[in-house]
């Protein structure tokens, strides 16, 4: 069966791509297994060189691979870029990995104590469409590097760069069987990354519906996983920020990638006192999104993904819904929706409660700090927000309230590959890139060595 690639500022097909079937996928996971000796085998200083011609493989590429994602995804040019660079930094970043996996010695009577970091096997990670590079990266670079070996889907919507950065691998050297893009249907090659007992781990982006199901499929074998799942991210805005700045970079926090991100503040939080000034500030810079031709280097946000998920994000915005105000969006085909500001009658709208994944965003009212932290919290998740305030106090004291995994005080940056990331409550369990990725991909195994005759 094939799958056909349809670009989502278009509505052309751009690619043909051979859906993996559920046998085939079985056949790939028992090559991943069998290469695993060999793998493990690589000299550290081999595995980290082999990752780092993998980096540079991927850099010479990044044009290529950007432009793929502008044609497959609609991410905006300027933004496939950098998707594409953070593949090469993360890689490089956990390229440092294979020299540094130190296990300890461990202090006992009658012998020596040491424990090894060692590899847990196949590892098969699970990609959605909404970022199928940096997020294929954040799993198989530390994967790779702890010595297992990798099956990755990405998501049916999106599989072109994914497929791209397979080829690379093989440049650089990685083995084949080291290292497999498996493209094709979510219900038949991830479920097998679930079901089939050699995949030893199972790293699951997507959404908190499905990342349930994957928990429980991998709870039958005492799988491990990893999720990383929604988010309904605050932006908690305070009267003293500065508010021109916080007005200004709210809609870049928002509808960056269409509002596709689960990082996107999806809830404006405005102090009372100063909601109506901010509101007025917001409008010109709502309006002043640039939306059109991801090719474009003056573009800020691209179409949205699918025609399905268009009827999804349009559903939210009915006639009982009151708009404040909208940005624009192009005519014709593609999958556009401009960028779109709802205030919203009650704190159960759909709007204010559900991870709508598009460029749709509310702003609502506080009074004081008990009020911001209670209203960020008010939601079944807890991935990321912003904070912006003047009062250093506060802005820690808030941070240390909210209750998500990745806060930011006066920016809106979540992801930045030298720290932790992942979710708290319903968005997700464990944490990606930074120092201590290495744990997901590593099992601490205990040796003793007597010294000492055994009595
Ligand atoms: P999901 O359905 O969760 O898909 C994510 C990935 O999981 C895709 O590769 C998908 O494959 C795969 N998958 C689906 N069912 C599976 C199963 N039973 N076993 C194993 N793998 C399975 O997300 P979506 O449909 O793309 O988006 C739906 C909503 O999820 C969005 O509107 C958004 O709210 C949320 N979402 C969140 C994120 C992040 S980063 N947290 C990312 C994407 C979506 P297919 O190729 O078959 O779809």
């Amino acid at each position: 069966m094939n799958t056909e690639v349809v670009n989502p500022a278009t509505e052309q097909v751009v690619a043909t791509v051979p859906s993996t079937s559920a046998a085939d996928a079985d056949a790939a996971i028992e090559r991943a297994h069998r290469a695993l000796p060999a793998w493990r085998a690589v000299a550290p200083g081999d595995r980290a060189r082999l990752l780092r011609r993998f980096a540079e493989a991927v850099d010479s590429d990044v044009d290529n691979l950007a432009s793929l994602e502008v044609a497959n995804s609609g991410h905006t040019i300027g933004n496939a870029r950098w998707e594409a660079g953070n593949v090469r930094d993360v890689l490089h970043y956990y390229a440092a990995a294979p020299e540094r996996l130190f296990g300890r010695q461990i202090p006992v009577p009658g012998g020596v104590n040491v424990t090894f970091a060692e590899p847990l096997g196949v590892v098969g990670v699970i990609v959605p469409w909404n970022f199928p590079m940096p997020i294929a990266g954040w799993g198989f670079a530390p994967a790779l590097a702890a010595g297992n070996t990798v099956v990755l889907k990405p998501a049916e919507l999106t599989p072109l760069t994914a497929i791209r950065l397979g080829e690379l691998a093989r440049e650089a050297g990685i083995g084949e069987d080291v290292f497999q893009v498996l493209p094709g249907r979510g219900s038949v090659v991830g479920q097998r990354f679930v079901d089939h007992p050699l995949v030893r781990k199972v790293v699951f982006t997507g959404s908190t519906e499905v990342g349930r199901g994957i928990m429980a499929g991998c709870a039958a074998q005492v799988k491990r996983v990893t999720l990383e799942l929604g988010g309904k991210n605050a932006n908690i805005v305070f009267a003293d920020a500065d508010l021109e700045r916080a007005a200004a970079t709210a809609p870049y926090g928002v509808f960056d990638n269409a509002g596709q991100d689960c990082c996107a503040r999806s809830r404006i939080l405005v102090q009372r006192s100063a909601f109506d000034r901010f509101l007025g500030l917001l409008e010109p810079a709502v309006r002043g999104v640039v939306v059109g031709d991801p090719a474009s280097e003056r573009t800020e946000m691209g179409p949205l993904i699918s025609a399905g998920h268009l009827a999804s994000v349009s559903s939210y915005v009915d006639d009982e819904v009151e708009v404040a105000f909208r940005g624009s969006a192009p005519e014709g085909p593609g999958y556009w929706f401009p960028p779109t500001v709802v205030l919203p009658r009650t704190p159960t709208d759909r709007t204010v409660v559900d991870e709508v994944f598009g460029p749709v965003v509310t702003v609502q009212a506080f009074d004081d700090e008990a009020d911001a932290l209670r209203m960020a919290n008010d939601t079944d998740y807890g991935l990321s927000g912003s904070i912006w305030t003047r009062d250093v106090g506060r802005a820690l004291r808030v941070a240390r309230g909210v209750e998500a995994g990745n806060l930011s005080v006066n920016s809106h940056s979540s992801v930045r590959y030298w720290t932790p990331f992942g979710g708290m409550k319903q968005s997700g369990l464990g944490r990606e890139l930074g120092p201590d990725a290495l744990d997901a991909f590593t099992e601490t195994k205990n040796v003793f060595i007597a010294t000492e005759g055994e009595s």
